[in-house]
């Protein structure tokens, strides 16, 4: 049996091997004409679907259109963004406080759009922070990031961010387990002290706003992914699990023993009650909640001290354990609610998991015996059937509400599309190389939209011209409409995509924003009229409350600044067009340049080390006369007495 285990690791290893064997020279290589056209969208039109992606290591999200694969923008999310001040301006910065400090990167994975009925409506989308456990909130109307809550009791945020069918919650679950409340303590000892988190985040259905209902203290398992219920499995959710074996040192190893780990099935309706009915425990605990105010164009930090932690044993019936073979990775939840989909990683066939079978067996309690005190399901009990796939290392299923279903698999580098209810397989197409997730537009919903599969990549090597040892990763679109699957188009990805959200153009492009009103700005430091443009000391701080419109600052010109002084920049663009920013970025600033939306305000700091007169310009190309965009500021030695002025054009 250990014999099998360690062929099937160094499988798992050998992928990447298998990628440099040009198993990609084969049927797919040359596309037909009618592929071609299947992607093209001719210049001035516009894609049918937007995708948006997880930007793995980059931390934010990058949206995309299908199905050309062109990348329309990047959204910041948890980490510092250039290129438009995000993390960098005085209203953004709160967004990455954490209870760790100021935190400007993170590993983003799974984005979810809201859901009502089980169908996508297109007002949020949520990603998870995979690395300082955060869940953040998007607008789709803005694009932008609204909020972000950190988890507390969490380590590596993995089985994040995924949504209810009325977006009741949005759910993360901690991949590692670690000791709660965070102590001293040996790593040896993990075993029965170690526990895992699963924490229930409310989201108001009005404004969105996020809270911590609840935080589910598990046995010290990995959570991996989950799904939730939907239709008659709605208020309950699923993880995988691995590490029952509660390994703490060479887990690649020690991970592998037992033959099954558990999917764990969460009744979180029967907690919610619990909790209403004055359940739980409060424990102290310390995080941030960052909350983005579009009016004032600012965001706040708030900490806050405690959680209400929930454990499972108080609230019998609410969670169940169902065997689920070979350290399963991907969790996935078919769009009827019946099947619960387990890929196990180092397995070659996929779990599928009957709902019906799983309450019959909980209602005729027939267990397995019980993993600290939370009762093992049958595993023949509530087994619905085996696909016998054929492939190796399965890691994530989408479907396309026809009653099929597509798989990965990384090891052997396809997508296999198979039968609902009869587990057949139907097709298989390899993939260019070693495919992680996959996405169907609304694929995790009631509603999937079918058409595309969009498969995404861990290996580039020889799709593209290479750029040095470092290649963007590589995502597929495949035509679903037919029996079989066709390749249609590689494109590359921006920093390593995980799962992927895609939803009709239809249903986001009326509604995007496209200026914020003037008139509506409620910035403290808003300049809403040139003639209140103005230079202000205060001690060795000034604040220049500055306007823009095309193509000249209000005041262009400023002096009286001193080496020592701590200069705010409030800038206000005074556009009501769309697509028309301004940029603002002046010598030697140690944070980035501003990129202004019109309406808009934004603050940089700068804090002039040197004397001499410094120039500050327009980033953003926004006229014929943009290169006459400019000002300066004359800077002074520290005990100059030279008086604050400035210029308001008029010489
Ligand atoms: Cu990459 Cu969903 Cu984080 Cu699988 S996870 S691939
Ligand atoms: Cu404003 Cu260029």
């Amino acid at each position: 049996m250990k014999n099998v285990k360690y062929h099937l690791l160094s499988l798992l290893g050998m992928a990447v091997l298998l990628a440099g064997c040009g198993n990609g020279s084969g049927s797919n290589g040359a596309l037909n004409s009618s592929a071609a056209e299947k992607v093209y969208v001719a210049p001035g039109e516009q894609d049918e679907f937007y995708a948006f992606m997880s930007g793995g290591y980059s931390g934010n999200l990058t949206v995309y259109g299908l199905p050309s694969g062109r990348m329309f923008k990047e959204i910041p999310v948890f980490s510092q963004f250039p290129t438009s001040g995000y993390g960098y301006s005085e209203e953004t910065k709160p967004m990455l406080e954490t209870s760790f400090g100021f935190v400007p990167w993170d590993d983003a994975h799974h984005p979810d759009i809201s859901q009502t009925n089980g169908e996508l409506d297109g007002r949020w989308i949520f990603i998870n922070g995979n690395n300082t456990p955060r869940i953040a909130r998007i607008s789709l109307t803005t694009f932008e990031t609204e909020e972000i809550i950190e988890v507390p009791n969490s380590a590596g945020n993995h089985s994040s961010s995924f949504i209810t069918e009325n977006t009741e919650y949005v759910v993360a679950g901690t991949r590692f387990s670690v000791p709660i409340p965070q102590r001293d303590m040996p790593i040896n000892e993990y075993e029965g002290n170690f526990r895992g988190s699963l924490s229930f985040i409310s989201v108001d259905p009005e404004h969105g706003h996020m809270d911590i209902k609840f935080q589910l203290m598990m046995p010290g398992f990995n959570y991996d992914l989950s799904h939730p219920g939907r239709g008659d499995s709605h208020g309950w959710f699923f993880f995988t699990t691995y590490n029952t074996e509660e390994a703490s040192t060479l887990q690649e190893v020690n991970s592998s023993q037992n033959d099954k780990d558990f999917i764990a099935a969460v009744n979180w309706k029967k907690i919610e009650e619990y909790v209403n009915n004055g359940g739980g425990t409060l424990m102290p605990a310390e995080y941030a909640h960052n909350i983005y105010d579009e009016a004032t164009h600012t965001a706040t930090t708030t900490m806050k001290k405690e959680v209400l932690t929930v454990d499972p044993l108080q609230v019998p019936g609410a969670v169940f354990f169902l065997p689920t073979p070979k350290s399963p990775h991907g969790c996935d939840v078919d769009p009827t609610g019946q099947y619960i989909i387990g890929n196990g990683k180092l397995s070659a066939d996929l779990t599928i998991h009957s709902f019906d079978k799983m309450i019959a067996a909980i209602e005729g309690e027939k267990f397995d015996g019980e993993a600290y005190g939370i009762p093992i399901l049958k595993f023949e009990d509530v087994l619905a059937g085996t696909v016998k796939s054929g492939g190796l290392g399965p890691l994530h299923t989408e479907f396309d509400g026809e009653g099929n279903a597509y798989t990965t698999f990384f090891i052997s580098s396809e997508v296999v599309k198979w039968k609902l209810g009869t587990w057949e397989v139907i097709d298989r197409k390899p993939t260019f190389y070693s495919v992680g997730h996959l996405m169907i537009p609304g694929g995790n919903s009631r509603k999937p939209f079918g058409k595309y599969v969009v498969a995404m990549n861990k290996i580039t090597k020889d799709r593209y011209l290479p750029t040095g040892p470092e290649m963007e990763h590589s995502a597929q679109i495949y035509d679903i409409t037919g029996e079989k699957m066709e390749l249609l188009y590689d494109f590359p990805t921006h920093g390593e995509p995980h799962y992927a959200a895609g939803i009709p153009a239809e249903m986001l492009a009326s509604k995007s924003k496209k200026i914020y009103r003037l008139d509506e700005n409620k910035h403290p430091a808003a300049v809403l009229d040139p003639s209140q443009a103005r230079v202000e000391r205060d001690g060795n701080e000034v604040h220049i409350y500055m306007s823009t419109i095309r193509s000249h600052f209000t005041p262009d010109n400023i002096e009286g600044i001193k080496v020592g002084d701590k200069v705010y920049f409030h800038i206000t663009n005074h556009e009501q067009d769309f697509d028309v920013p301004h940029g603002f970025a002046i010598i030697g600033q140690n944070t980035s340049e501003l990129l202004i939306m019109p309406g808009q305000t934004k603050t940089s700091v700068w804090e002039p080390k040197k004397v001499g007169v410094w120039p500050f310009y327009c980033t953003d190309f926004c006229s014929a006369l943009h290169q006459e965009m400019q000002g300066y500021v004359r800077v002074s030695p520290a005990n100059s007495n030279i008086e604050l002025s400035w210029s308001l054009g008029g010489d």
